[in-house]
Parts: structure tokens; sequence; C-alpha cells
């Protein structure tokens, strides 16, 4: 589709450098238990990112004329930002919202006040949400804030309270505009009422990009642009290569989000390599590690919708945010945490009293949060870690803060695999209270006394010389913890100067314990704890890890009489897999595979398969569901994988063993809006799992 040539002549005149966005190759994938990584693509790393990596923690602000209804429409209360869609509400009576919206109480330094107290370092406020209404004085749309009773430029007011306050100014923009004539797909259900007739989206994109130059060029100094609405399939790589440049040329320092091009792999927020973008962009969702290299930021809301919802009391508490907050900077991204402020331009109650209570934390704890870099340690039962490494000619220290969660009853905290010697220990916010060190065999036992500090997180500073050295607990490869069939383990220590000793009867290794050298058979129920010894002493955590020896599950049935699945359909609006045995199927028919078209594009829509699958060897089988939004995976009636929930395209892998012959199988799936996928793979444990071939098929 080529540029309409106003754009390719933007992205001409963007006089940048070599733009650092080209993803480095995908991180080689890592296998722990047999369960393969995503692939991450490295994004951009730049010293633009140096504020906002130091940052790690800022305000989102869901604003708009959706506000107005504040989630109600006829008799559902469930609604937010998406109300026009979820609502299915005429544009023309969308519009009337304008003649109501009319925040006489809002008070940009209060609302920055707010976020500077909380001590949050950027602000992101929606200038304009799917439903195509700008909070600033726009000069190409008079579907603004100016055609308003308020009349006033709530950017610029907001802009100069955020930097009187030093914060960054950030703005979120959608791509996905529900008003503009010209930008296609129209909604489903609204075709009728509003023909594409001469829809042209090469000229929507040149509105959006003159909206961006608008946002860009009036309201000074902007740290991120924040997209967002890119999964429509109109929008494509080469619009967001341009919108990126655009970006840069007209402020290039800014720092653009991934959802600017089209790599995001849904919620789980990050890019495939190649794509432009300067960060991921996780929602509602906290990468399971760490991502070495790679620039994030959770975006959550505190209840659960992100515009405002009068109904929704459901919040977050203040702990449950501040340990949020912590896991986050733990490994490595920051947090973008959401007000819906109300139709008055107030916050709800509920939101500024999490903001100040997370604000006295920060008070006492931010030097753990600012400038902290991911934990050297993979998991810690009690919390989290940050990391700080101060280093120069002179200097080579590293600062740990440990946010302890729960904080031990026996007074003594224990911190497993640590190689430094602990110089100093100390409570933050509470010097008085001394922490006393002993360390044993890359073990550090800190005397903190009996009751927590702090009711949410309660921080430990150590201070030690040197890069932190980290004696990581084994790592031990299966390819499932259920075996029939002998399976091969492997036991590595992550190190060649390290040893991993093992045991299998459920006893603490020792220095004369099994060394661990290539492959393990395990072809039986048995315990395996494995420990990390350097020069004949511990000096790890323990890895344990039960494997079961299982019976194969019988054949129950025999081939259906017909080929396939038997696929039934249905329509609604879920957050989850439904229950099915509630709903009439709008349509039916066999289905030779568990997957779907790569055009599927539908939307509001559930499937449930039925039949049986052959096994042609008794034995353990691995089988893998990919999906979006949400599904199930049963065999004689026993769920094998559970991947459901409202995500982008995840893949979870379940075992069963199955004795040779047929068995019964259901798999459910379903998808809200937005992208759809889903494709069942199944092999023998151990080997790669393959789409289930159709001939493995039967039903009634
Ligand atoms: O559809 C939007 C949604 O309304 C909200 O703005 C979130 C926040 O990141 N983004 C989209 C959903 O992924």
């Amino acid at each position: 589709m080529p540029l309409p040539t106003t754009i390719s002549r933007l992205c001409a005149a963007a006089t940048l450098a070599a733009l650092p966005v080209v993803a480095t190759p995908a991180l080689a994938q890592s296998t722990t238990n047999g369960v393969a990584a995503p692939a991450q693509a490295q994004l951009s790393n730049d010293p633009r990112m140096d504020w906002w990596r130091d940052a790690r923690f800022g305000m989102f602000i869901h604003w708009g004329l959706y506000a107005v209804p504040a989630g109600e429409w006829g008799d559902g209360t469930g609604h937010a930002e998406w109300i026009r869609t979820t609502a299915q509400i005429p544009l023309d009576t969308y519009d009337q919202f304008r003649g109501q919206f009319n925040p006489v109480k809002f008070d940009a330094d209060e609302w920055a006040a707010m976020a500077a107290d909380a001590g949050m370092k950027y602000i992101v406020i929606t200038t304009k949400h799917h439903d195509g209404f700008a909070l600033y004085d726009s000069a190409v749309s008079d579907f603004d804030v100016m055609s308003t009773p308020f009349k006033r430029d709530i950017m610029a007011e907001l802009a100069e309270a955020t930097r009187a306050q030093g914060l960054e100014m950030c703005w979120y923009h959608s791509i996905m505009d529900w008003h503009h004539p010209d930008y296609l797909p129209r909604r489903g259900w609204e075709k009728a009422d509003r023909p594409d007739g001469d829809a042209d989206m090469d000229r929507y994109v040149q509105y959006l990009f003159n909206q961006v130059t608008e946002l860009l060029t009036n309201y000074g100094d902007i740290g991120v642009m924040w997209f967002d609405g890119e999964w429509e399939a109109t929008w494509n790589s080469t619009y967001g290569e341009a919108l990126y440049k655009l970006c840069r040329s007209l402020q290039p320092d800014v720092i653009v989000n991934n959802r600017v091009d089209k790599g995001r792999g849904g919620m789980a927020g990050m890019s495939d390599e190649g794509y432009f973008g300067d960060f991921g962009t996780p929602e509602q969702t906290i990468p399971a590690t760490g991502i070495p290299g790679v620039d994030w930021e959770t975006c959550m809301t505190m209840n659960g919708h992100w515009g405002y919802n009068a109904a929704d009391k459901d919040f977050k508490s203040t702990t449950d945010l501040i340990q949020k907050l912590g896991d986050i900077a733990s490994k490595g991204g920051n947090f973008l945490l959401n007000i819906g402020p109300k139709a008055d331009g107030t916050f709800p109650q509920e939101s500024i009293d999490r903001l100040r209570e997370i604000g006295d934390w920060m008070d006492v704890n931010g030097e753990a949060i600012y400038g902290t870099s991911a934990s050297p340690f993979d998991t810690l039962p009690w919390g989290r870690c940050t990391m700080k490494h101060h280093g120069d000619r002179h200097l080579d220290m590293t600062t740990l803060y440990l946010h302890v969660f729960d904080w031990p009853t026996s007074g003594v905290l224990r911190l497993d695999g640590l190689g430094n010697e602990v110089l100093s220990a100390k409570l933050l916010g509470d010097a008085d209270r001394s922490v006393g060190v002993e360390q044993h065999n890359g073990t550090a036992f800190l005397q903190v006394g009996t009751g927590a500090p702090d009711p949410h997180s309660s921080v430990i500073e150590l201070s030690m010389q040197g890069r932190p050295i980290v004696y990581r607990a084994p790592s031990v490869n299966a390819p499932a913890t259920r075996l029939y069939d002998p399976i091969e383990v492997s036991i590595t220590s992550g190190s060649k100067h390290l040893e991993a000793r093992y045991t299998l009867d459920g006893s603490e290794p020792t220095a004369s314990s099994t060394l661990a050298r290539g492959p393990l058979t395990i072809s039986d129920s048995c315990t395996l704890i494995a420990q990390t010894f350097r020069d004949g002493k511990p000096v790890s955590a323990t890895t344990r890890v039960t494997f079961e020896k299982v019976s194969p599950q019988p054949a129950t049935v025999t081939r259906g009489a017909h080929d396939g699945l038997r696929c039934a359909v249905f329509e609604g609006e879920w957050d989850a897999l439904p229950d099915f045995t509630g709903l009439t199927a709008t349509e039916s028919f066999a289905s030779d595979t568990v997957a779907l078209p790569d055009t599927y594009t539908k939307e509001r829509v559930a499937h449930r398969y039925t039949g049986r699958i052959r096994i042609d060897h008794t034995g353990m089988y691995a089988f893998a569901l990919t999906s979006d939004d949400g599904s199930a995976l049963a065999i004689n009636g026993t769920t094998v994988v559970d991947n459901d929930g409202l995500h982008g395209s995840k893949t979870i892998t379940g075992v069963a063993a199955l004795e040779a012959g047929w068995h019964t199988i259901t798999v459910d799936w379903f998808n809200k809006t937005g992208g759809a996928e889903l494709a069942l793979r199944m092999g023998p444990v151990g080997s790669e799992a393959e789409i289930v071939d159709p001939g493995r098929f039967s039903h009634e």
C-alpha cells in the first residue's frame, strides 16, 4: 500500500541518523524443564532511554468522553474507555457526550502533584483514545476538547504542571480511531449505519500524522510517544516505520513504544526482531523473569478498568501495588500504573489513597527502585532484589536492595548463593535497627529481628565490593516431571568453575554426593535434589524436582464413525472460557484440525472441539496448545492444558500418559477482541511437538 506522498516526504525529511532500532537476533531460546522460553527480540538500546530507565515508575491516565457514562450504558455497568464499542453506541449518540464533558474540578497542578508525591517520574495521558476524541486543541479535528463546554487545552495545562513537578510529560495516542470517517475497518455492528464508502486509510494515516505532529510540536519536549491500537490489519509496518521516524524527526530524543509497529506479541507485550519501538509493553502482566538487555514497561490498572468505571470498586491493595513495583524493578522493567479520572476532573478516592500510601513508601525506599537494575538472583523465596553498581576508576561497589515481602518469623533472613562478602547491611528507613550478618558457604544469614518494619515491603540494603558473585542453584532440565518410559535429565551448575552434585533419595547433597556429568536417566518415581559446590563446599540454594512414574490412561473408546472432530461455534463476549453446557451453538461442523485459518478475524466467538484422538504407542505425550485468547485441552475428561484467560498468543504445554488406542478429546477456545489464534501440537515427551495429524481425529 503506497504511502501518501506527504507521509513519504515526511519520512524522507526525517533527517535521522541510522535509527538504533534494528533488533539483534532473538535471544537464544532457553529451556527449563522442557518448556521453551518465548523468543524475545532485543529492542532498541540507546542513551535516550537513560532517564526512562532510571525513572522505573510512571502514571498512566485514561481520560476522555467515556468518563461521562462512567462505565454504565442501559443495564450494563461493566464498560469503560471501550464503551462506544462494547455497548454498540452509534456515533451520533456517542458524540453527544461532548456536550456533557465539562470537568470543572480538573486541576492539572493537583494531578501532577499526586503523581510526583507518589514517586512517579513521568505521566502518560491519552491525548486520543480509540474513540477518536482529542483531549487537546487540535487544528485538524473538531472532535476535540475545544468543542466541549470546557474549552481548555487540557494537554497544555497538564504539560506545564507536570514539568513544574520535574516529571516528564508523555503522550498516549491511539492508532485505531472509531470516529474518523477514513479509519478502517468499521466496527462490525455499525457497518450499516457507517458504510465505509470512500474511506481511505492512507488519508486517515495522514490525519494521524498531522495530529502526532501537533502533539510533538506545540507542547514542548515530550518524553514518550505511547502508541496503542496497532493490532488491526489496516495498520502495517510501513506505516509503523514512517510514524516512528516522524516522531524522531520532530523530537529526536523522544522515546517511542513498540506498539507503533506490528511486532508486539499480544498482552505479553514484547516485540519480535526487526520491528520498530524502543521498549516492550506487557499489559496487565509482569514477565515471569527479567529479560536481559531489553527495555520494557508493564502497564496496569488499579482496578479492572483503564477508563473510569463507577461500579468497579475492585482496587488492588497498596501492598499489592508496591510489591508489583518491586517485582517489576527486580526484573529490570518500568511500572506504568493507571488512573481513570472521573468526568468532573478528579481522581477516584481509592486511587488518591493508594497514590498517597505508595508515596509514603517511596519516600523511604525510592532508592531501591530508581536507577536500579535487575536482580542477580533467579528467585528469592521471601521477596525480590534490585541492584545498583557504583563503578569508576576508583570505585567498584555493588548495592543490593532486598525487598522483603514475607518477613522471617525467626528474625533471620536467609540469602542463598551470594559469593561476595557483605561489608554493611542496614534497613532503609530505620538506620537505628541493626542488621547482623553471618556468611557460610555462599549463604548470608541476616539477623533482621522479628516484626516487619514496613507493612507493605521492607527493604534491606547490602553493600559489597565488586560485581555480585551469585551461585545459582543447579539447573535441572527435564522433558517432564511425570514419566512412563525412562527420561533423560540434565543437571548443570552454570559455570565450569562450579560443581553440581545431587541425590535421588531426597537427602541434602554433600561433597561426596554424585557429581553431575552429562545426562541422567530417570526411570522411576524419585526426588532429585541438586546443589552447587565450590572447592568442596555447597554455595547455592538447592534445586528440588520430584519425578513421578505414572500408569497410562486406558483407551476406553473406539474410533468414531466420522473423520475429524466436531466443532461447535458460539457467539458472545467473555473474559475467560465460558461454561459451554449452558450455551447454544450458532453452527457446528466437522474439523480435521484444531486450528484457525490464518485469515481468521472473528471476535466475540468461542469454539468447542469434541471427538476422539488415536494414540499409536503407549507412552507419555506432550500437548502444546497455542491460543489468543484463552483455551483448554482435556483428554478422557481430565484437563491436560489450561491456557485460559484474556491474552495474546501464548503456548502452554501439558503431558498425559496414554495407552495405545482411542481417547476422548475436548479443546475449548474463545476470542474476545483483537487477534485470534489456535493450534494444537503433540509428540512423545522429549521430542518436538508437531501439529496433530488430522488422521488422528474422529467423532461420532
Ligand atoms: O484497547 C486498549 C485499552 O483500552 C487500553 O488503552 C490499554 C492500555 O494499554 N491498551 C489497549 C488494550 O491492549
